[in-house]
């Protein structure tokens, strides 16, 4: 009798597991696929938005896309555009973007985003603010239930004076939501990150959903040494999530 151990049973293959990294660059082909040619992109900033890039100079390459005019939101986009040969403008001359392709930190049930922990955030929400169609690609770890729910830093752009008396503002306002915020300012150790802008990112980290964003929004805009924060209310048309189980499109 046959030795039921030594039968040849097919081994199946052990289930595919994509690295985080291969999720990112999923999503972000999956929203190249928006591009047409002739459009005007709005190219975001961070490693899934790179993958983004690199697709549409690849494609412009082989002549699959042509006409093609990038918006960059960052100096470090403008560079990796410029090594693909993706003809550069800006909003000045492209006042009306036709489609923004960018990452996020966070995305909630209602398409709000926090971004910026790249420290590109200004730049960004004028680009994309200004774009038709704003696709934001991420990788499932990227959901939350709520805005500040990955307990990360919520950044917020400051002008360099007295960074310290914004920062304690800002503490004050999200203390008025009844929400403790914790205060730091971004960048490596005692070294202040500077943006593009040549602003510093001070990185507010909250410890529940705030409620009323729009509200709270409006109030930390209020305070005069804040030029920007990187919540994202209200502005991507377009979610694409890349996940273990495929890739999920969700629409405002
Ligand atoms: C940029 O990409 C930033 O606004 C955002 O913080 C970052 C996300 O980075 P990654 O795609 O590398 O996770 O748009």
């Amino acid at each position: 009798t046959s030795d039921k151990s030594s039968m040849d049973v097919p081994s199946t293959p052990p289930p595919m597991v994509l690295t985080q990294d291969e999720l990112k660059r999923i999503a972000a082909y999956k929203a190249v696929d928006f591009v047409e040619s002739g459009m005007v992109l709005g190219l975001g900033t961070g490693s899934t938005a790179k993958h983004a890039v690199a697709r549409i100079g690849e494609l412009l390459r082989q002549g699959k896309l042509s006409n093609i005019v990038g918006i960059p939101t960052s100096k470090k986009t403008q560079e990796q555009a410029l090594s693909l040969g993706i003809p550069l403008s800006d909003l000045d001359a492209h006042p009306v973007i036709d489609l923004s392709i960018d990452g996020a930190d966070e995305v909630d049930p209602h398409l709000n985003l926090v971004k910026g922990r790249g420290g590109s955030l200004l730049r960004e929400k004028m680009i994309e603010g200004a774009s038709k169609k704003f696709v934001v690609i991420v990788d499932e770890t990227k959901m939350v239930k709520h805005i500040g729910g990955s307990k990360l830093a919520l950044p917020v752009e400051v002008v360099p004076f007295c960074w310290k008396f914004t920062a304690e503002k800002l503490r004050e306002v999200m203390e008025g939501y009844g929400c403790e915020a914790k205060l730091r300012l971004g960048g490596e150790e005692g070294k202040a990150f500077v943006t593009d802008n040549g602003n510093y990112i001070v990185d507010m980290y909250l410890e529940k959903d705030m409620g009323d964003l729009g509200a709270v929004s409006d109030a930390i805009l209020r305070l005069p040494g804040v030029v920007e924060h990187g919540m994202f209310l209200d502005m991507a048309s377009t979610v694409i999530v890349a996940g273990e189980l495929g890739v999920k499109i969700k629409n405002k």
